[in-house]
């Protein structure tokens, strides 16, 4: 490293730790959206909870109403609940993404409580909940939470429907969005990072990859054009085989929060988050609010980006 780039670390080595030394390590709780405003200001996690109690899918959503509501969907197909993740292939690892199967909601549900096989997860994030197949479904949960579209001026931009097992873990990665995540049955379990630990996550570019079929049925990883930038870290390994991944990992600190039925997640823009899974099945619903662009928020983080891609140089 040159004079000036250990002085660029140092810089945002300092800002890291005065981010944690003014931040909690946990997520606050509240009883209702009405407080949602402080966590949004504050661009902090926080737990609602309770909050979908009389939703009616809290009562109806069980396996019998599922399968007879939906009639065909797509579902992400892995050998290990592994959709969107690093896989090593040889001597290299690629960031794999799932097959995408057509089943009937009836035969999904059957394969993911049969834990055999192939690791089935309704995780389309494509707005699914907006579909003509899920339209009874629709009908059972709010199509927008109105206290953040209060705070944000905006309608959701997607609202998804998530149903999985334990089995499928959904690695660790950004989104540009505010997010309601609101568990209906099941517990989900995330780890969070803040953006200022983008340092410490040691994004390289991987590789594209993609399951596919080969002649027996079984899922192999097929090479596909075009690298993304991902992290090396996996929650669910020790802080010390991380740090052995990347040695400034040491610097971060994760924020783990665990969301039950009936409780809803105000997961900010731009936070890192790693996400498992508990219920037999786990059903979530989330909305997407585009992040604000306004202000300085959205350009210090592209500067701050651009700052760790220089000493990665
Ligand atoms: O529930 C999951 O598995 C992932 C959720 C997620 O990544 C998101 O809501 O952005």
């Amino acid at each position: 490293m040159t004079t000036t780039t250990t002085k660029i670390a140092n810089a945002i080595e300092a800002l890291i730790e005065d981010y944690h030394d003014f931040n909690a390590s946990y997520a606050h709780e509240y009883d209702s959206f009405d407080e949602l405003h402080r966590a949004v200001n504050s661009n902090t996690p926080a737990v609602f909870k309770g909050v979908a109690r009389d939703w009616p899918a809290m009562r109806k959503w069980d396996d019998e109403y599922l399968a007879n509501s939906v009639g065909d969907i797509e579902i992400a197909t892995t050998p290990l609940g592994n959709a969107d993740a690093l896989v090593r292939v040889g001597d290299k690892d690629l960031l794999v993404e799932p097959l995408n199967q057509q089943m009937s909601m009836r035969d999904f549900l059957q394969q993911l409580h049969s834990k055999k096989g192939d690791v089935v997860y309704l995780q389309s994030q494509n707005g699914n909940l907006s579909f003509p197949e899920f339209a009874l479904l629709a009908k059972d949960v709010p199509l927008s939470i109105a206290q953040m579209e209060n705070i944000m001026g905006t309608k959701p931009d997607a609202v998804n429907i998530w149903i999985g097992g334990s089995e499928s873990v959904t690695s660790l990665h950004h989104d540009p969005y505010e997010n309601i995540y609101v568990v209906i049955k099941g517990t989900k379990t995330f780890n969070l990072f803040p953006p200022v630990d983008e340092y410490c996550l040691g994004f390289e570019h991987y590789q594209r990859g993609k399951y596919v079929r080969d002649e027996s049925g079984e899922l192999i990883v097929e090479g596909l054009d075009g690298h993304v930038p991902w992290t090396p870290i996996d929650p669910c390994l020790s802080k010390e085989e991380n740090i052995e991944r990347v040695a400034q990992f040491s610097l971060s600190r994760c924020m783990t929060v665990t969301v039950n039925a009936g409780d809803a997640l105000y997961l900010p823009s731009g936070w890192f988050h790693h996400v498992m899974q508990d219920g037999d099945p786990c059903i979530a619903t989330n909305y997407w609010f585009d992040q604000a662009y306004d202000g300085e928020r959205y350009s210090m983080r592209q500067f701050y980006n651009k700052m760790i891609n220089v000493l990665r140089e």
